[in-house]
């Protein structure tokens, strides 16, 4: 661990008590970057006294096993993650009703998630999708940046585009309804189904193509754009935008479990989560996504919504159950299944 993080850890475990005796335990999904996770289950832990197993999973597959555990919880907490499969679970019953106090000082898109899901589930960061590139790669390619959704359909593009899988991703499933509400549905299949000629893998991970733009091992990926300046300050030649045709985002969420075995642990982390000491960890960590609480810092490289074109994201129409299974599932047979 870098020393400006175990700083950041040492400062923010002394802001609360640091309990000798342990005071229990917490089972949390977590479905940020590794980093992140890391840190909230040292401060967590220091701070409180409460021990954090955590199980890192992107938003897709923390939701399967939320749904395979159902009968029988294992988790308590789910934090972060994209916002559609929280509203899932939310609707399945997989997530317990929770009021916090803090819900006043979230900002409003927060406070919407949380009305949205009868306060199953709340949100903690929102983020926009836009599109990674390899300034470098693309030089060397000749090919030039692209700059709307339109440019990505290009046939020298061919094989130099990645996204991960909806079936799988959060992220990905933000683009497939990002672009069905920007398009109308039909337009928008016709479009990721020339898109699909220029794709030269679907990743399971909705992290994983910017990683591969970051490393040279793909020229371009539909990602969160908030996830860029992060692999940029590993030293990889990584830059973000977002199309100009307006684009969508999410707003990361986090629930508590119902049957829950460690509920009053669960209410503990949930607080603690929403608090601006510990929603600032994100950019300690080096994740860059919008804090949901009105009071947190906002780093510099976290993007300029004022300055970004977005589509008015229906969250409960795409994070409606029947919705978001149907969209895949036309996404699997109308697009995934052709030739490339
Ligand atoms: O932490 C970065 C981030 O992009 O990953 C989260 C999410 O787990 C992505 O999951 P998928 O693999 O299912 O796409 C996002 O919420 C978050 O902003």
């Amino acid at each position: 661990m870098r020393r400006n993080h175990l700083a950041v850890i040492t400062a923010l475990a002394g802001l609360g008590t640091a309990h000798a005796q342990e005071a229990g335990q917490v089972n949390v999904i977590c479905s940020v970057q590794a980093e992140w996770c890391n840190m909230i289950q040292t401060v967590f832990a220091k701070t409180t006294g409460v021990k954090v197993n955590m199980s890192l999973k992107g938003s897709g597959e923390a939701l399967a096993q939320l749904i395979a555990e159902k009968a029988n919880p294992k988790t308590d907490v789910w934090f972060g993650g994209t916002g559609d499969p929280h509203l899932q679970a939310a609707e399945q019953g997989l997530s317990l009703e929770y009021k916090s106090p803090s819900l006043t000082q979230l900002h409003a898109w927060a406070q919407q998630q949380a009305a949205q899901s009868a306060y199953r589930t709340v949100g903690i960061y929102s983020g926009p999708l836009g599109f990674g590139y390899n300034p470098e790669l693309l030089a060397k390619k000749k090919l030039q940046v692209p700059k709307t959704w339109s440019d990505l359909l290009k046939p020298e593009y061919k094989g130099e585009i990645q996204v991960a899988n909806p079936a799988s991703s959060g992220t990905a499933y933000t683009m497939v309804a990002t672009l069905v509400q920007l398009m109308g549905e039909d337009k928008a299949f016709e479009y990721m189904k020339a898109l699909h000629k220029n794709i030269s893998q679907y990743t399971r991970s909705g992290t994983g193509p910017i990683k591969a733009v970051a490393r040279g091992e793909t020229s371009v990926s539909i990602s969160f754009v908030h996830d860029g300046p992060g692999e940029k300050m590993q030293g990889f030649p990584v830059e973000t935008l977002t199309p100009a045709e307006g684009t969508g985002a999410e707003i990361g969420s986090m629930s508590i479990i119902k049957g829950a075995r460690n509920l009053e642990a669960a209410k503990k982390f949930y607080e603690w989560a929403l608090s601006p000491a510990a929603q600032e960890m994100g950019a300690a960590a080096k994740q860059f996504q919008l804090p949901s609480h009105k009071a947190a810092k906002v780093d510099p490289r976290v993007p300029d919504f004022k300055k970004i074109k977005f589509i008015n994201y229906d969250y409960a129409k795409y994070g409606a159950s029947a919705e978001r299974r149907r969209l895949i599932a036309k996404w699997e047979k109308d697009v995934n299944s052709l030739p490339k």
